[in-house]
Order: C-alpha cells, then sequence, then structure tokens
C-alpha cells in the first residue's frame, strides 16, 4: 500500500465480516476448473503446511503450531497439467485449521483429506482428476473415500500395511514386502530436486535430510495388492480394497546419501512399463505444491503480516495465494519448452524499462523467460547461481515496478512540458 488512505482501505478490507478467504479465492477457483477443463485434465496435489506469524502479542483466533509459536494449518489443492509440463492451473481448493478449535478436536485426518479431495473435485468430471498426496495422505478412510468415488489417485505410502493376497510376492502378508519383491520392469536416469535446510522446520528435515540435485537411475516394479482394513478403522469401511502398487527406488545411491524409494498407491493401470513410468511421472508433480507453498512464504512473505486476526490473516491469504500462483505461473513459463512471448507477463513500459537498465542486450522480441531473468538481475540474481529463487525475483520484480512508475511518471512529465511549449 502506497498511502495512508490505501492502508486503512487494505485493513477495513480484510478485517470485514463481510470478507473471507472463500469469497477472495471463488473467481480464481473458477477459472482455475475452466483451466482444467480447456486442458481435458489435470494432476491435483493436495499439501498440507503450517504458516506461524511472530511477536510477543497473541493474536485473536491462531492456535500453537511446531515450535510454540502461533498460526494455524492450511490444506491447499493445487492443479497442475499433465501433459508434461507442469504448468500450474491454479488453485481448486484451500482449507484452514486452528489447532485446539472445536472442529480440530472432533475432526479426523479424513475429514482434512478427503474433504480437500472432495472441494477440488467439485464440478469436474471424475475422470480428468488424478489427485496426488505424500505420505500423510495415507489414511485407509481416504484411500477407501478415493475407491468409493471412482476418483483417480496416487498417494505415497507411509504404512506397511497388512495385504491379504498379492500376485507376484512369494513372501504374503505385508504392503511393502509386496512392493519390493515385484521385479524392476524399467530403469530411468531421472534429475533429483535439491532439499535445502533453509526455511524448514527441524522435523522435515529430519524425515527428509538436506540433499544436493544429482542424477539418480532408478528403478520401476509394480504390483497389485489387496489392502486389509486396519483394526482401528470404522467397520464401516470396504473389508479390504484392491490397489496398484508402483515402486520406484535408487539401483547405486552414492555412499552417504539416503536412497531414495517410493512405493506408490494408485488407481492408474500398471500393465505396461509406460504405464508405470507413468504413475511415477505423475507423482514427481507434486513437488509443484512444495514450490507454491515456497512462493506463499518466501516470494509474497506472507507471515510477515502484522495482522493482528486469524480472520484478517485468512482473508490475506486469499490474496497470496492468488498471487503466489502467478509467480509459479511465470517461473514455469521460464522453463516452458515453448516459451511464451515477454508481452504476455510484462506491460510495455516493464519491457522499456528492462531493456534500458539491463546490462546484458535483450533480444527484439524477448520470451518469458529472457524477460525473467532480466528482471531477477535487477534483484541481484546471479548467472552462475542457475534459475533464479523467489528472493531476488521478487526484489527485482518490486524494483521493476518502481521503475515502471518513474518511468510512466517521466512521459507524464515530458508530455506535459511539451503541451506548454
Ligand atoms: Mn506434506
Amino acid at each position: 500500500m502506497r498511502d495512508e488512505a490505501e492502508l486503512e482501505g487494505a485493513y477495513r478490507h480484510l478485517t470485514s465480516p463481510a470478507v473471507t478467504l472463500g469469497n477472495v479465492v471463488a473467481p480464481h477457483v473458477e477459472q482455475t476448473r475452466q483451466r482444467v477443463r480447456e486442458a481435458g485434465g489435470a494432476y491435483v496435489v493436495h499439501d498440507t503446511t503450517d504458516f506461524t506469524f511472530g511477536g510477543e502479542a497473541g493474536r485473536a483466533g491462531l492456535g500453537p503450531v511446531q515450535g510454540g509459536d502461533q498460526g494455524f494449518l492450511a490444506h491447499l489443492s493445487l492443479a497442475v497439467s499433465a501433459d508434461g509440463e507442469r504448468m500450474p492451473l491454479g488453485l481448486l481448493a484451500v482449507g484452514t485449521r486452528v489447532r485446539g478449535e472445536a472442529a480440530e478436536r472432533t475432526g479426523n485426518e479424513r475429514d482434512k483429506w478427503a474433504l480437500g479431495m472432495a472441494h477440488a473435485a467439485r464440478g469436474l468430471e471424475v475422470d480428468r482428476l488424478i489427485h496426488l498426496a505424500d505420505r500423510e495422505g495415507d489414511v485407509y478412510e481416504v484411500l477407501s473415500w478415493l475407491r468409493q468415488g471412482q476418483q483417480r489417485f496416487i498417494v505415497r505410502a507411509a504404512q506397511d500395511r497388512v495385504v491379504l493376497e498379492h500376485l507376484e510376492a512369494e513372501q504374503k502378508g505385508r504392503l511393502f514386502t509386496a512392493a519390493q519383491a515385484a521385479p524392476a520392469v524399467l530403469e530411468v536416469d531421472v534429475q533429483l530436486g535439491p532439499r535445502a535446510h533453509k526455511g524448514r522446520a527441524a522435523k522435515d528435515v529430519r524425515r527428509h535430510p538436506v540433499r544436493r540435485t544429482r542424477k539418480a537411475r532408478l528403478a520401476y516394479s509394480a504390483t497389485s495388492v489387496q489392502l486389509k482394513r486396519p483394526a482401528k478403522a470404522s467397520k464401516e469401511l470396504p473389508a479390504s480394497q484392491r490397489l496398484n502398487v508402483v515402486r520406484a527406488w535408487e539401483v547405486q545411491p552414492p555412499a552417504g546419501q539416503q536412497p531414495v524409494e517410493w512405493i506408490l498407491l494408485t488407481s492408474e493401470p500398471i500393465d505396461t512399463p509406460q504405464q508405470v513410468r507413468q504413475v511415477v511421472e505423475g507423482y514427481r508433480t507434486r513437488w509443484c505444491v512444495e514450490e507454491y507453498i515456497q512462493a506463499i512464504k518466501t516470494g509474497c512473505a506472507y507471515e510477515e503480516s502484522q495482522l493482528e486476526s486469524a480472520h484478517a490473516l485468512f482473508n490475506l491469504l486469499g490474496y497470496c495465494l492468488i498471487v503466489a500462483y502467478a509467480l509459479l505461473l511465470l517461473r514455469a513459463q521460464s522453463r516452458a519448452r515453448q516459451p511464451l512471448p515477454a508481452e504476455h507477463f510484462f506491460t510495455p513500459a516493464q519491457l522499456a524499462c528492462l531493456r534500458a537498465l539491463s546490462r546484458r542486450a535483450l533480444p527484439a522480441a524477448p520470451s518469458v523467460q529472457e524477460a525473467l531473468l532480466a528482471c531477477a538481475r535487477l534483484g541481484g540474481h546471479l548467472r552462475r547461481n542457475g534459475l533464479p529463487g523467489w528472493r531476488t525475483l521478487s526484489i527485482g520484480y518490486s524494483r521493476l515496478l518502481d521503475y515502471e512508475q518513474g518511468f510512466l511518471a517521466a512521459q507524464r512529465l515530458r508530455g506535459s512540458t511539451s503541451d506548454q511549449s
């Protein structure tokens, strides 16, 4: 906000009881559905994250989060194209939970995941979406809900469940044993992404240790199992259910590195090596939601907000979710095989500023990628550091916005002086 009136207006808007997170994101969600329909289908990636807020004073409506700070949990469902380009299509659902609330005490894992999945699937044909979830989504109730609704899904297995029968394994009885007994059907070289320490909670670093980017040779196998209902689960759920299982593992992990192993539960076919590969490639799309969360936290600096109530913070989250989608799209576009012309994202005045201020000459008709790199250079991005991160991009972009204002002001000034002459 550039002045007191704008700031006051923003406060009134965000604190108004008539404004809700659902209202704020509704038009964006509708556009996302439209993009999913146009794309003919999509992955929908679900994930949960903590948002934490500092300061001495308690803020109304927040609850405890990891490490004793105040905050809340958000469950996000992001649509991503399934055409191999992994283009973000937008947010399909968002839910918030404050620990310690009545709803939180009565709610359970099934509510959190199945509710998010049900919301995300609303208004879309059921066979067009493939739900993706990490190990947190491995809940028998959730798997049953997906199965009963004939939803398509890829969920990473967290629990070594009892299986009633399976096809290839000699040793019977456990999911992981069954998955590990299936022979490899193909091997693929993949680039594993880096995992930094910065910006991650200690428990996440313990679960997923810091890793440099590295090339890995993965083997894939597949089998089919009949999962048995856990003893603790409600008797209303099916006593067992048949699922396909795909396993991906690192063939020769480098010494001292934790080898990759994913065991994936899926509705998708596994009859050919290509189909098996499709399941793993699908699951690897999940990483887009981690990027999305980084775009909210680092790109939008959402957790630095000083707003004093959960209601206002939820409303602000609505805006951040949409801005973060734009940032994510911009970055994905910059990696696209056929990037769009820069005019799709930058105004003529912004391109003029980039052209004038960039030390490296900008081509006559730059692509989004070329303009984005020039923008990141304004934020201090160094070429040897690889693709620009959220921080250099957001610094570069906010500088660009200031330059644009100056550029337009200078144009107006010149216009008015030439009028006088
Ligand atoms: Mn997660």
